[in-house]
């Protein structure tokens, strides 16, 4: 009897792998199953959410990332996985080929899996499709697996909830310094980083992220001395444990500052553990999941009991204002009037 899909996986085969992540990303029924049989392998992946406006610069900066990750020189190198997801653009023909070629140093390594995630124009599928590109990935045994989102949104705020770490990506020179940065973007960012620290802007840059930074992250009460800011002697007990982003600045062209930001990355990782953030935001993002299936799940479920003859005469009743939306859904619940 031959191996089954998820045993391939397991067993580090990667056209297996690749089988089974075009079915996850197609939400094939076979492979919802595989995916089942494999969760009890997920959890151990350390996932590092790559996020920012186009053309800041993630791609290269991923790539970076994942070099260093396999440096010969590394005493453990690890495996990693690049998922890049490009939600903005349904023709990914131009984008796919530009970040191949950029991604080209890592081609051959049978350490790397790199895979492009075109959007499937779906609200909410796209989180949840990556997210099940994610446990495969755990489950195939990757060290870390690097996720890149172009963008601001709603669904780069989803995915980087999968994430334990969040890097925002800024470039100097994007016009008005502030316009370019969208606050909302700052707080689900763990590490910010200036990219492009080749570019003339970049003191700007940095001086409107720290400005809005204070905003976004209210850390530790401080005073002035001699112009130099102090923590307030005595507030330290209340912040301790609490991880304030660090500003970094990198040149992804030639790798400038990479080694920084791998060192951030990895206290990052460290306090997370530390300060039990870690086990919390894994329980958060699994409860997330579960109540995203289930209220799909359950509409489903419910659309399906209710013909769809008496979904529109509710409908036209909302039209009519003779019920409100809440009155709606009683009347289709309780199955009245
Ligand atoms: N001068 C300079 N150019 C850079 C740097 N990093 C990346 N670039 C260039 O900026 C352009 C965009 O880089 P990408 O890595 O594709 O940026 P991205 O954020 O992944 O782009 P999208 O995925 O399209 O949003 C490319 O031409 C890169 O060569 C840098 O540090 N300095
Ligand atoms: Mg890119």
């Amino acid at each position: 009897m031959g191996k089954s899909l998820a045993e391939s996986i397991l067993s580090g085969e990667r056209m297996a792998l690749a089988r089974l992540l075009t079915q996850v990303e197609n939400g094939s029924p076979e492979g919802r199953l595989t995916l089942d049989e494999l969760f009890p392998y997920t959890g151990k992946a350390h996932l590092i959410g790559v996020t920012g406006a186009p053309g800041t610069g993630k791609s290269s900066l991923v790539n970076q990332i994942a070099l260093q990750y396999r440096r010969p020189t590394a005493t453990n190198p690890k495996r990693v996985a690049i998922v890049a997801v490009d939600p903005s653009s349904p023709f990914t023909g131009g984008a796919v080929l530009g970040d191949r070629v950029r991604m080209r140093d890592l081609a051959g390594d049978p350490g790397v899996f790199i895979r492009l995630m075109a959007s499937r124009g779906s609200l909410g599928g796209l989180a949840q499709a990556t997210a099940a590109m994610v446990q495969v990935f755990d489950a195939a045994g990757f060290d870390v697996i690097l996720i890149e989102t172009v963008g601001a949104g709603q669904t780069e705020v989803d995915i980087a909830r999968l994430a334990h770490t969040t890097l925002v990506v800024e470039s100097p020179g994007l016009g008005d310094d502030i316009q370019a940065i969208k606050a909302g973007i700052l707080e689900i960012a763990d590490i910010i980083v200036i990219n492009k620290a080749d570019l003339p802007g970049v003191e700007n840059t940095e001086h409107a992220l720290r400005g809005m930074l204070g905003l976004a992250h209210p850390v530790e009460k401080v005073f002035r001395h001699h112009g130099q800011a102090m923590p307030i002697p005595g507030s330290e007990p209340a912040n301790a444990g609490l991880w304030v982003p660090p500003i970094l600045r990198t040149i992804a062209t030639d790798g400038t500052g990479v080694g920084e930001l791998m060192a951030a990355i990895e206290q990052h990782a460290q306090h997370l553990h530390q300060s039990g953030d870690w086990g919390r935001r894994e329980r958060a993002r699994l409860e997330a999941e579960l109540e995203a299936l289930l209220t799909g799940t359950l509409v489903a479920q419910f659309r399906a009991s209710v013909s769809d003859v008496r979904y529109e005469e509710v409908v036209d009743r909302l039209v009519q204002r003779t019920y409100s939306p809440w009155e709606a859904v009683k009347v289709l619940m309780n199955g009245e009037a």
